[in-house]
């Protein structure tokens, strides 16, 4: 009898930790169910060596469990941030890629072997809201078009920026901009430059960030496309030889913004990632709401034809507006635009596959991404995005999908 309860152990349950400031403690974590932890040493400044002491202390923080508790792991890094002069190639860039390499190098002697990173010009993540109510009551984060334009024409007032927009599209920013009051115009330049916790280590004033946004001004596609192959050229030969994993993360929101040249948004730009770098070392982090704010990237096809890349998943879900799809909020895990059970699917039968061939791919770490705050999560200071009771009924639901799909794996692998 027993055996029928018997549920094979799949997918790696992660969880992610910003460090000591973290108002989610690792005890709380744990708590959690999460087996693993997503973290990073923050507080390096982009571009200096991760040294093997620093590694080591943040570890001992995650890892050094009162005696009786259970212990946790970390195993993924998000991230290693790329500087700037990498991106751009710029004269002397070269110490910065031998530095990234020694970090990777360094996580590498420690143990931790999964890292996650991203090729996004000066703004990682982007939102213009991040306490979107919701019918619920609680609070979502959300990506305004509109809003974002308004602050694009008339609070950054770019240079050219008008020339990106429609006539239509300019009147409405106008009119947004004109209704919102000063605070508010602050709180939306607030969000959009200097607030997310995914790029800790940088905020900017309004006239750093227009400087930062110039030094792409002659940077296409293809340039910043080849700054990074010539990177990656350089790192996937390290990875391998250590067994190193590098999972890129999609630019988020998925498509060009402020002039900047975006490279990771659609299948077409995976395809052409690893035709031209097929090392295995050389892969991604599935962040299906990342790519789902997207109309036209398919989730759980994704899901099936970049399997084999995928060493890391962030599992979030996103509702686009039904008319601007370019806006869109963070959803329940389980019910948005993106069919995350089929997702999953997907995921499961990639670990099915490498365990019957015996790949050392191994297992995928997957996240709850993203959470809402909600109940006691309301007026507590939270990294946004990643407040604990949202993110714990994420992983509290995708758990139950994992588990009940895990239950006859026959099915999967078609
Ligand atoms: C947002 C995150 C991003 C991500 C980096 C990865 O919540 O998914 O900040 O950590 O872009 O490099």
């Amino acid at each position: 009898m027993l055996g029928l309860f018997f549920v094979e152990k799949t997918m790696r349950e992660s969880w992610r930790w910003f460090g000591p400031n973290d108002p989610v403690t690792i005890n709380d974590i744990r708590q959690t169910g999460a087996t693993d932890i997503v973290s990073a040493l923050h507080f390096i400044p982009a571009g200096e060596v991760w040294s093997i002491d620093a590694i080591r202390e943040h570890q001992a923080l995650i890892e050094n469990a009162e005696a009786g508790l259970t212990p946790l792991k970390w195993s993924v890094v998000e991230s290693i941030p790329v500087h700037e002069d990498i991106k751009l190639a710029r004269p002397g860039h070269q110490m910065y890629v031998d530095n990234w390499i020694a970090s990777m190098e360094n996580l590498a002697k420690c143990g931790i072997n999964t890292l996650c990173y991203n090729f996004m010009p000066v703004i990682d993540w982007t939102r213009t809201d991040l306490d979107y109510r919701l019918p619920s009551g609680a609070y979502a984060l959300r990506f305004d078009q509109e809003k974002f334009a308004a602050f694009d024409l008339f609070i950054l007032q770019r240079d050219k920026a008008d020339t990106e927009y429609t006539r239509e599209e300019i009147l409405v920013a106008k009119q947004i901009y004109d209704a919102m009051s000063e605070a508010e115009r602050g709180e939306l330049t607030e969000n959009i430059i200097a607030g997310l916790p995914g790029k800790m280590a940088d905020s900017y004033s309004l006239d750093d960030f227009r400087t930062m946004l110039s030094n792409y001004s002659d940077v296409s596609h293809d340039s910043l496309r080849g700054n990074l192959f010539a990177f990656l050229s350089q790192a996937l030969p390290r990875a391998e030889a250590l067994g190193v994993k590098l999972a890129i993360h999609p630019d988020d929101p998925p498509r060009d913004m402020l002039g900047l040249p975006r490279i990771i948004c659609t299948s077409a730009d995976l395809e052409l990632l690893f035709k031209t770098l097929p090392s295995p070392s050389n892969g991604i982090t599935l962040c299906v709401g990342t790519y789902g704010s997207r109309p036209d990237n398919d989730l759980p096809v994704m899901a099936k034809q970049f399997a084999a890349r995928i060493h890391f998943s962030h599992l979030r879900g996103v509702s686009r507006d039904s008319v601007e799809q370019r806006s869109f909020y963070e959803a329940n895990h389980l019910d948005s635009d993106i069919d995350m059970i089929a997702v999953i699917k997907e995921l499961l039968s990639e670990e099915k596959r490498r365990r019957q061939a015996d790949s050392d791919s191994g297992e995928i770490y997957i996240r709850p991404d993203h959470g809402h705050q909600m109940m006691d999560d309301i007026g507590k200071a939270v990294n946004p995005g990643y407040s604990a009771i949202g993110r714990l009924k994420g992983l509290a639901e995708i758990r139950g999908v994992i588990r009940a799909l895990s239950g006859d794996q026959s099915e999967l692998v078609s």
